[in-house]
Order: C-alpha cells, then structure tokens, then sequence
C-alpha cells in the first residue's frame, strides 16, 4: 500500500510551477529543463501506480529530450513489454502533473487507484536510465524521491540510449538478463552470424569501406564506441560529434533530425564521394543515411529508404526460407514517407503498406498486425516486429536444401539483431549494415531502388492550432472549414503534387508537408499552402 503522507511530504521538496499547463504528448513530457522537476517527481509517482496496476512488473523511465536543444529535456514511461505507456495513462500524467499543489496530488493519486483500478498490495518495480544532458542528475535526483515516497524497488540502468531502458524493460519482465544484449553478446552473435552466413554463399565476400557515424554529441557516442570493439571483424566504424558534455554541442547543426530536415551534412562531417555516412539523433531511437555522389550532391536515404531496403530483404530472405505462404510481410509509414517510398512498396514488392499517424506507437500498433511488420517514419525511427507465429513458424521449419536452411538461420539471426521494442539506432544500422555486406551495395546502389519526389517541410506558427483537425491519418484536414479544398484545389495543378497539413504534437505549431515532381514545383507548392494556412 502507498503512504500517501509520506508522498505529500516528499511532494513538497517539488512544487509545481504554477502558470505551465504541462501535457503528455507524442514523446512524453518535453520543455524547458528548468521546468521539469515537478514533472519528473510526478511522473515516478504514475510510474509507481502503473507497475503496480500491471502486477508489480517494471515500468521503465526514460529522462531525454532526444533530438531538441541541450537545455530542454524531457521524460517518457515505458510498458512492461518495453512499449510505450498506454494511451490511456496518458492523460492521468497529465493530470498529475497538472495537480495544483500537495493535497491536490495526493487527493488524485488517491482517485486515480480507484480510477485505474490498481491493486495496492502489489510491490512497484521500475528502471529508470537518461541521456547525456547536463539537467539529467538533477531530474534522476526528484525521480528517486518518488520513487523512495512510494517504496518503489528500483533500478537505476544509468547512461543510456532510449531504445537500451526500452529493451531492459522487456528483458526484465521476461526474467532475462537486462545487459544480455547490451554487452552486445547476443547482438554480435546475430551480427556475425548473418555475416559470416553471407561469407557462406560468397566466398569472395568483402567488408564494406568505414561507416562514418554522427553520434549528434549525444549518448550514441560512448554506446557506439563499445559497441564498434567488438564488431570490427566485420565493420569499421568512424565515430564523429562525440563531443559529450562539451556545453552547446548536444544537437548542435548535427544528428538525425538536423540532416533529415535541413537535408545537408552535420558539422564537423567532411564526407567525401563514396564515403558512406549516418546520423543518430540525441538519444540514439533514430538513424538516417547518407552520401555524397560523384557530382558532389548531398544525397539521403532516409527512414523511408530504411524500410524499403529492410522489406525488399526480409521478403527474398522469406522467400528462400520457403516460407512465403506463412510469413506475409507489411510495412507501416505515415503521411510524411515520400510518394516515391509508397509506390516503390507496393508496385514493385508488391507489400500491404498501412498509413497512421505520426508517432512511433501508432507505427507500431499497426505493424504488429502483420506476421513481419516493418515500420519507419520517414524521420529514420522505426524497427521490424516479428509475431510470435512468425517466429514460431521460423523455429519450426524443416530444413531441406543448404539453400532453405542458410535462409533460416539468416531469418533467426535478424529476430535477434532488432531491437524489436522500439526504434534503435544502433540495431538498425547493424541491420543496413548486414543487408548491404550480404548485397555488397555501396549506398548509390542502395539509393537507386528508388528516387525521391523532391518534398520540404514548412512550420507555421498560428494563434491556436488545436483548431487544426485531421483524419485519414492525418493526410486530411476536417476544420478548419473549407481549407482541405482550397489545398486540395492548390496540389491540382501540380505533377506528383502532395501536401498535408497537421498540428504538431511536440511543438506550439503548425507543420506542412508538400511534395512534387520537380523542386521548382514543390518549392512554389508548400508556399501556397502555408499562405493558406496563416
Ligand atoms: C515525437 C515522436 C516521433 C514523431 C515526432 C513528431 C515518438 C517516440 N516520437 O518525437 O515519432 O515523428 O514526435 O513531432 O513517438 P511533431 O508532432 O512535432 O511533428
Ligand atoms: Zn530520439
């Protein structure tokens, strides 16, 4: 049972600032470092209800702001099975965090155990990790008081990247060992097994030139680094912004997000042509690729790039595995994947791709729908999902021919290689990494599946934009009234002609999104838009 004085108590030490309405959104509670300490305690006294609501399993808690500026951050709760929070439990966040002072806190803790029906007697169990910021111990510092308040047990995963306390939450519910993979034991074991199964088939087989990793100065970089020492057999990894804790570098001009909407090289990356080159981003949940071609272009392969490589491999992989009639594979993307992504997926491989809304659970949600699920926003976030009838199906199978049984073993292999909890930075390079070795594809011919329809992203800032509404995931605006036809009647006169408008979930603004056949196009076409919006 919870000591509901003992929480007041402890409550005081972090009082709530009384003009900001916080809210739980897409990525947890995220603003302004300075302001987040009343969150953070709050956030591990949800955190105590929730493990005990799932019968005292753990509950993770991620302290990050991932790709925003060094001196916001953020905190985000993960479900037992390394998920992201039930939506439901969204909004008792934020009505925790929004509790006008102690009595009122504790008078909706109090409710919110009837509410949620949460079985009191049973022992709370969380595991908290943070990034690489300068405000995490001081956050981590008013976790704990929560945590203590509520008789929590606790651990604490310390320095990680968001996927990492994703996957030991997962680890920790299933009675594994939450380092396993992250002594990178089981994850070099699959590396090198699809690896050394394409030396197998080829004996010729070479090792692909240096990737060059922007780790955004963030908490990629010592990861990385650990990691690159144990796979240098099979990969040469050239870290770059590894500048930890150096003040005003975190993000700075680099990292995944910075690359993909700036669409140009991170600071300090001096790529040359045919050098190959990715971005993570803060907290290391996303990846984008890219390269320089022979006239000097700046070219991305992006989320979307990610996912169709992934999907074109996994389908042959399937295929030689003979086991095309079980395992259907489908991808997932939103309404920011590229035209030229969707077309790609369903005329040429031929798979089910599903729209939904922005952010990572709804991705995910839908692709645990298919017997292989791979989802990508087109920002790099995104992993593959393999049901347990998948997984069955590829334990199960009779190995006739050296052929099948090579697939197999490369199918068993890429289960492990994800991190199939939630996007990863570092297990989706790995899974590049081993399509293009078993390929031996540089990133041009990677790049040449497809080409981009030439798109740009536009913020807008407007006096209210909840009166934005949307449906048909989100590539539709219901309200206000009449502006879907005025767009609608805009993207007409252009070829290949895209847009969309949204509020973002993440930021007091607007976005809007257009792609056409030419730049010239798409350039004159997202300023029509954006003259509507305003
Ligand atoms: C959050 C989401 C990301 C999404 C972005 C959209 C998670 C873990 N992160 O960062 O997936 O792309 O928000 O931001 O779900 P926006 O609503 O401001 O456009
Ligand atoms: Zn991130």
């Amino acid at each position: 049972a919870f000591d509901v004085q003992r929480i007041a108590q402890a409550s005081a030490k972090h009082p709530k600032e009384a003009s900001i309405k916080y809210a739980y959104g897409t990525a947890g509670f995220r603003m302004k470092a300075d302001l987040l300490d009343c969150v953070v305690f709050r956030v591990g006294l949800l955190a105590a209800l929730r493990s005990a609501k799932m019968d005292g399993q753990y509950i993770g808690v991620m302290i990050t702001a991932s790709h925003n500026p060094e001196e916001d951050n953020g905190v985000k709760l993960v479900d037992p099975r390394g998920e992201m929070l039930q939506q439901s439990w969204e909004a008792y966040a934020t009505s925790l965090a929004n509790a006008a002072d102690d009595a009122a806190l504790v008078k909706y803790f109090e409710d919110l155990i009837q509410v949620a029906k949460v079985d009191v007697s049973k022992k709370p169990k969380v595991v908290y990790g943070f990034d690489t910021r300068p405000s995490c111990p001081a956050l981590v510092a008013a976790l704990e008081d929560a945590l203590g308040a509520c008789g929590v047990e606790a651990i604490n995963f310390g320095l990680k990247t968001t996927p990492q306390l994703h996957y030991a939450v997962r680890c920790l519910n299933t009675q594994n060992d939450p380092m396993a993979r992250y002594d990178y034991g089981k994850l070099i074991l699959a590396c090198d097994e699809l690896c050394m199964l394409t030396i197998v088939v080829k004996a010729n087989i070479k090792k692909l030139s240096p990737i060059h990793v922007d780790c955004a100065n963030g908490v990629g970089a010592p990861k990385l680094r650990e990691l690159a020492k144990y796979i240098d057999d099979v990969l040469d990894v050239k870290i770059v912004n590894d500048a930890v804790g150096v003040k005003g570098k975190l993000n700075f001009e680099c990292g995944a997000d910075y690359v993909k909407t700036t669409q140009s090289l991170p600071l300090g990356s001096t790529l040359q042509p045919g050098n190959r080159a990715c971005s993570y981003d803060g907290d290391a949940d996303r990846i984008v690729y890219y390269y320089v071609d022979d006239e000097s272009n700046f070219r991305l392969l992006d989320g979307d790039k990610i996912a169709s490589l992934a999907a074109m491999f996994i389908i042959d992989v399937v295929k030689a595995a003979e086991l095309a009639d079980q395992i259907k594979v489908g991808v997932v993307q939103t309404a920011y994947a590229n035209g030229s992504s969707t077309h790609y997926l369903e005329k040429t491989l031929k798979v089910p791709v599903s729209c939904v809304s922005t952010g990572v659970k709804h991705l995910h949600h839908e692709a645990e729908r298919y017997d292989v699920g791979v989802y990508f926003e087109a920002n790099g976030h995104g992993t593959v999902l393999f049901s347990s009838a998948a997984q069955q199906a590829i334990r199960n199978a009779e190995e006739r021919t050296p052929a099948q049984a090579e697939a197999l073993a490369q199918l068993k292999a890429l289960t492990e290689l994800i991190n199939q909890t939630v996007g990863d930075a570092m297990s989706d390079m790995l899974l590049v990494e081993a399509i293009l070795a078993h390929k031996q594809w540089d990133l041009a011919k990677w790049d040449a599946a497809y080409t981009d329809l030439p798109n740009k992203l536009a913020k807008v800032i407007v006096p209210n934009r909840n009166k934005f509404k949307t449906t048909n995931a989100e590539r539709q605006l219901t309200e206000p009234k009449d502006l879907q036809a005025a767009i609608d009647a805009e993207v007409a006169k252009y070829s290949s002609g895209r847009s969309f408008v949204r509020a973002s979930g993440t930021e007091d603004a607007v976005r809007v999104y257009a792609e056409a056949a030419s730049r010239a196009e798409c350039d004159e076409l997202i300023v029509k838009v954006v003259e509507l919006v305003q």
